[in-house]
């Protein structure tokens, strides 16, 4: 069997060796992306958006454990992990996540690093796109959010969760409509603790002004409270999912159509400003005229980035 077949027969080596080729910008790897392509889009991916700390890995854990009980086979991708997921002090989570590591329904990856260029998503769509030929039904994907990626985890996934805590009312309304809009699902975790209904109250405020801006016909994201250390409120937020899901596939709508080209258009883009990065890196290396010669010239105030860069399109496009 090639690497490809391997993969979409759910051999876990073989997807684990090209995550870590993806990972480390192995070339190589493209043309398998490529060949693994078709066997995409049978996954319903979540996406999971929040500060640090707030829950994210604790409900992913969780909920993984409510997909399992369907039967539904689960992938997790945690991208630049602050806190133990997998990636940093690894031991806490490796002792709550044990029982996922011995389960060959859930395959755990998460990414401590961004790629070198600023690509945040870049990797994390060709790595959900992996899991997804891999066969898993389900794609947990965990990122911090820190502003734009936020924003580029609402595009690679079918649903957004975006998870809180009691006290961060006023922090939401900072940051404001671009964070609502993303937002699917919203989670107030950590219930346990003061304030969590004064959050809500918050949020749902939050949530009806936006829903000015919305059709009638749009969804409207719940408010779901959780206490996640506890397992409590998982049931909801399985079923807020579940909602949101069969609201997407409901027929009267274009909805489902929408988030298709949604993460279609980012994939093209993600995939082009690769490539295209790529291809005239590559060829300002052959030619001598290095990046670094140009970095040069800038600290020495000789030219600027955008008038290099003017020249550099201007001799690709011949
Ligand atoms: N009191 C309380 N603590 C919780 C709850 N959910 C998670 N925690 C704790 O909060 C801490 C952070 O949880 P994580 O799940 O690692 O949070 P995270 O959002 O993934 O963190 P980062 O990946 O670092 O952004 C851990 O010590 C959890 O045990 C909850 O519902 N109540
Ligand atoms: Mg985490």
């Amino acid at each position: 069997m090639d690497i490809v077949e391997q993969i979409v027969s759910g051999n876990v080596r073989a997807t684990a060796r090209l995550l870590r080729d993806i990972d480390d910008e192995i070339p190589s790897a493209r043309a398998i992306l490529k060949e693994l392509y078709p066997h995409t889009g049978k996954a319903y991916v979540i996406g999971f958006t929040g500060s640090p700390g707030v829950g994210k890995s604790t409900l992913v854990d969780q909920l993984a454990t409510r997909f399992r009980k369907e039967d539904l086979t689960v992938g997790i991708l945690a991208v630049d992990p602050t806190s133990p997921f997998t990636g940093g002090a690894i031991l806490g989570d490796r002792i709550r996540m044990q029982r996922h590591f011995l389960d060959p329904g859930v395959f755990i990856r998460s990414l401590a690093t961004r790629g070198h260029f600023g690509g945040l998503t870049k990797s994390t769509n060709d790595m959900v796109n992996v899991l997804d030929a891999m066969g898993k039904d389900v794609i947990l994907v965990e990122t911090v959010g820190v502003g734009q990626d936020e924003v580029e985890i609402a595009n690679s996934a079918h649903t957004t969760v975006l998870v809180t805590i009691p006290g961060m009312g006023d922090e939401i309304q900072a940051i404001k409509a671009g964070i609502m809009e993303i937002g699917n699902i919203f989670v107030v975790n950590k219930a346990d603790r003061e304030g969590s209904r004064k959050t809500i109250r918050e949020l749902r405020n939050l949530i009806e002004l936006g829903a000015k801006r919305r059709n009638g016909d749009d969804w409207e994201p719940p408010i779901v409270e959780t206490e996640a250390v506890k397992s409590r409120g998982m049931e909801d937020l399985h079923e807020a999912i579940r909602n949101h899901r069969s609201f997407l596939l409901s027929t009267h709508t274009e909805k489902w159509r929408e988030v298709l080209e949604k993460r279609a258009r980012i994939q093209l883009m993600e995939a082009l400003r690769e490539e295209a990065f790529r291809t005239i890196l590559a060829r300002m290396e052959k030619d001598g005229n290095s990046f670094d010669l140009m970095v040069d010239q800038i600290v020495e105030k000789q030219s600027d980035p955008y008038t290099l860069v003017q020249e550099i399109i201007a001799k690709e496009m011949g």
